[in-house]
């Protein structure tokens, strides 16, 4: 393999990863669900708690300064990492909350009844229940388009969904299941030229990925802190500032305004973005911590980040193809086309027993649906599935005692 960067040394900085859990340490490939952190970020956090906690916006004195200082600087790393303005730059809990966030910002500013918004089959719940939630109190469509073979969204197809009421496309960057990275450039493209929104779930691409919301040309984007080596609890929603900057604000509250008037009636006044959009008191660790994340992963280079994560994700495959015969392995298995997430299964188990079996190892995967129920009916895995996915700080020794462990039990399939 080509060195890109010292991965024993990456290692060093995340704690959890030298602890032994009964006796073992954690081989961790369940990072499609949460990554883990490095001292940089736990530190980061305590620090804000240790010796800058007020809150944000609110005050004069020394401490509100800093911390408000600290909180609108994590905007600017956030923007600087996906290429966009400060300004368009909302933080939220997580993906899932900046979906709703953006369902209803949409409901009450743009959708009408009998408008059509098009998702995928392949989404991760959240990307599919908000819509739904949407249809239901505003009478709008939800249209979904299929995969073709490999997991990807089939191009010719979303085309042919599209109509004069359609308002949104709304896809997921990479699947969550199939690791498949789909072309968003091109979807946005054909959007844009039909005067179409488009949305990006972005939780599985912006941890392993460079992402530049220009270059792809699209007008929001929705990612988690917790999947990309920051803390839980802390998301961004990016909304492109021409898209954004006259729409009111779905959830209102403290910090929305300008001003509040009442003269018998009351006279709103929104906040210039991003603050319109984040109501209440923020979670200002939180975000302080995902900067720390991102100084971390820019420090490395999400180039190689990618292309480490490549190499590990087609040395995995290699051992899968020529080693086993009972284990099924869901989406294209061409690299290129992928990250490094391997959904399967194994002939005569379940895919929890697998889960099961491999913990005894001290290998930590995912089992079950992994919030895509429906992509798991389309691809004919009604069980479910096993998921091990990687993240930088896993190593070729990892993958090899995964796979070897797999092969024990793959000689005990029934
Ligand atoms: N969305 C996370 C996953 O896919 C929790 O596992």
């Amino acid at each position: 393999m080509i060195k890109l960067f010292d991965v024993y040394k990456i290692r060093d900085d995340f704690p959890i990863l030298s602890k032994e859990f009964n006796g073992r340490k954690i081989i961790y490939l369940d990072n499609t669900a949460t990554s883990q952190k490095p001292i940089q970020v736990i530190n980061a956090i305590r620090d804000f708690y240790t010796s800058f906690n007020a809150n944000v916006h609110r005050g004069l004195h020394y401490l509100s300064q800093e911390a408000s200082k600290l909180y609108e600087d994590a905007h600017e790393i956030v923007a600087s990492f996906i290429n966009c303005n400060p300004d368009e730059v909302i933080f939220v809990k997580n993906s899932t909350e900046a979906l709703n966030i953006l369902a209803y910002l949409l409901m009450i500013n743009t959708f009408k009844r009998g408008d059509n918004v098009i998702i995928s089959i392949a989404e991760h719940h959240s990307n599919i229940l908000p819509w739904i939630m949407v249809s239901k109190i505003k009478g709008i469509e939800v249209r979904v388009v299929d995969i073709d073979d490999r997991g990807l969204i089939d191009i010719d197809k979303l085309s042919s969904l599209i109509d004069n009421r359609t308002r949104l496309i709304s896809i997921a960057h990479i699947s969550n299941v199939l690791g498949t990275i789909n072309n968003i450039a091109e979807i946005a493209k054909i959007a844009h030229e039909n005067d179409i929104l488009m949305a990006v779930d972005g939780a599985q691409s912006v941890p392993h990925m460079p992402i530049d919301v220009r270059k792809l040309d699209i007008d929001f984007l929705v990612f988690s802190g917790h999947k990309m080596l920051g803390p839980t609890g802390i998301g961004v929603l990016y909304g492109k500032g021409e898209v954004i900057k006259e729409l009111e604000p779905p959830f209102p509250g403290g910090g929305t305004i300008s001003n509040v008037k009442y003269n018998g009636k009351f006279d709103v006044e929104w906040a210039k973005i991003p603050w319109r959009f984040e109501a209440g008191t923020p979670n200002i660790a939180g975000a302080i911590g995902l900067a720390e994340a991102i100084k971390y992963l820019k420090n490395i280079g999400m180039i190689d980040v990618m292309k480490y994560e490549r190499m590990l994700t087609e040395y995995m495959f290699k051992r899968v193809r020529e080693e086993f015969r009972k284990i099924k392995i869901y989406g294209s298995t061409n690299n290129i086309e992928r990250i490094g997430i391997m959904a399967f299964n194994v002939e005569g188990f379940y895919p929890h027993e697998v889960a099961t079996y491999l913990d005894q190892y001290g290998i930590a995967v995912r089992s079950g649906f992994h919030c895509a129920e429906p992509l798991h009916m389309r691809i004919g895995a009604l069980k479910g599935t096993v998921r091990a996915s990687i993240y930088l700080y896993n190593t070729k020794e990892e993958i090899d005692i995964f796979i070897d462990s797999l092969k024990k039990l793959e000689a005990l399939a029934r």
